[in-house]
């Protein structure tokens, strides 16, 4: 059959979120104020440019061009080290029960990421073997919403878009995927996921039988 799974990669396959909460505060408190978890939703699935802008705005900091950047740098600095830890054990309960089934069904696998981390971190929990294509933000000139990974993502296993299904976490992603005419799948809370064709809290509640019928619909 011809389709396509694009994964989303913080908050689908793995809690990333808790580093890069760590590494925002940590930069946040040596500016002298706050960042709070509650505030860290509103960096899922976005660039990290743009979450140091949101940041900057939280503290009411105003940065040079060359501040701007160091604190960048600074902040992937430590969220690498989280990162350098990371092993299988971190990967979100049956993701890897999913990817075997589309392996085995020669079903083509790719990642559709804000993150220009995204590789190494697959690497570091054994799961890069799975995807056929990675696309990150590295590859990326238009962050989501924009459908831009995804259409990417979709040309790099050769599936038109409306026979890929998404996993997203992020109303960014969920909000990109429908912009690329694709299937989208929230993982994660119905009720921030409004624009979800289908929704999940996560992948134990997602049974096998589901994603079958999903291929059979294409
Ligand atoms: C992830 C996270 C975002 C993060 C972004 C960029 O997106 O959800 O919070 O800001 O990647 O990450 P990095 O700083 O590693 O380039 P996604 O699309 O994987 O959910
Ligand atoms: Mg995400």
């Amino acid at each position: 059959q011809n389709i396509g799974f694009i994964f989303d990669l913080d908050g689908v396959i793995v809690d990333t979120a808790k580093y890069h909460f760590l590494a925002w505060k940590k930069l946040a408190n040596e500016l002298g104020f706050e960042f709070t978890i509650e505030q860290n939703e509103m960096f899922k699935g976005v660039s990290r440019k743009r979450c140091l802008e949101i940041l900057l705005d939280i503290g009411k900091v105003t940065a040079t061009q060359e501040q701007f950047n160091t604190w960048m740098h600074d902040k992937n600095v430590d969220y690498l080290a989280y990162i350098e830890k990371m092993d299988a054990s971190e990967i979100l309960p049956e993701v890897p029960k999913v990817l075997e089934f589309l392996k085995k069904n020669k079903i083509p696998i790719a990642l559709g990421s804000a993150s220009k981390n995204a590789r190494p971190i697959l690497k570091k929990v054994g799961l890069l073997a799975y995807f056929d294509a990675i696309l990150d933000g590295n590859n990326v000139t238009k962050a989501k919403p924009d459908p831009e990974v995804f259409l990417l993502a979709a040309k790099e296993i050769n599936i038109a878009p409306e026979n890929c299904i998404v996993f997203e976490d992020a109303v960014a992603g969920i909000a990109a995927a429908n912009n690329a005419k694709m299937t989208s799948i929230g993982i994660g809370d119905a009720s921030i996921l409004v624009e979800a064709k289908y929704n999940f809290k996560d992948f134990t509640e997602m049974s096998l039988d589901f994603i079958k019928e999903l291929i059979g619909k294409k």
